[in-house]
């Protein structure tokens, strides 16, 4: 099995990381966003990473792709069949996908992505509006939600909590560490979440790529 895309975008992180935790084994086809690669555009269409290739199956949507490989896990591992706590992961899910890195994704791409990658301009006005206006209050909610058991949903590691943490490493790629003395709830979360060996072998591969653009 195939998951195309680099792993520097949250997307495609919270489907190496799904993957991992389910135990399945896929290969990492390092693939930039908009690639016109054929192989690559059949399994996403619109150019958006990730993709997956299984078999026959072409898949693209990190959620989609989350389904798909939790399905072929035999007790559905990540995903719960309870009714409320289903809903609940796939609220959370949406959550990071799009409240969270949207601000996320302002400055990871005008300070990092643009300038390093791309060779042009980022708008740092907008990233540091999305630092200061668009992040705090989102903090300020996971903190009121981070439960005592470590986990979002169903006391149990879930989709809700790899797709949450993952938009956090690009945060920490920032120098954006949750702030433990105003989110210590969030921090000591975010801090065990990364730490877990599907997380931290990207995060060091991540580390590695981009100290070669530093
Ligand atoms: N909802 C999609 C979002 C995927 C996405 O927007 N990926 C970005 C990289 S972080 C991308 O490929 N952007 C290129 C583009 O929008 O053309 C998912 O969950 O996979």
């Amino acid at each position: 099995m195939k998951i195309y895309g680099s792993s520097l975008s949250p997307y495609v992180r919270k489907a190496l990381v799904v993957a991992a935790e389910l135990g399945l084994e896929v290969q990492n086809v390092p693939t930039p966003p908009g690639s016109t690669d054929p192989e690559f555009r059949e399994a996403s269409p619109f150019g958006k990473i990730p993709g997956l290739r299984d078999g026959d199956l072409t898949l693209c949507d990190s959620s989609a792709i989350s389904v798909y490989l939790d399905a072929l896990h035999p007790d559905g591992g990540l995903i719960p069949a309870d009714p409320a706590d289903r809903a609940r992961v796939v609220w959370f899910d949406e959550f990071a996908d799009t409240i969270l890195f949207d601000a996320g994704a302002k400055m990871f791409f005008n300070r990092i992505v643009a300038p390093k990658f791309l060779k042009i301009e980022g708008d740092l006005a907008m990233a540091d509006k999305a630092e200061h206006e668009l992040l705090p209050p989102i903090l300020d909610w996971l903190e009121s939600v981070v439960s005592a058991s470590g986990f979002l949903v169903a006391d149990r590691l879930t989709l809700a909590d790899i797709s949450v943490a993952s938009p956090f490493v690009n945060l920490m790629h920032l120098g954006i560490p949750v702030n433990s003395a105003r989110h210590p709830a969030l921090a000591d979360y975010v801090g065990r979440m990364v730490q877990r060996p599907a997380f931290a072998g990207l995060i060091a591969k991540e580390q590695a790529f981009l100290a070669r653009f530093a």
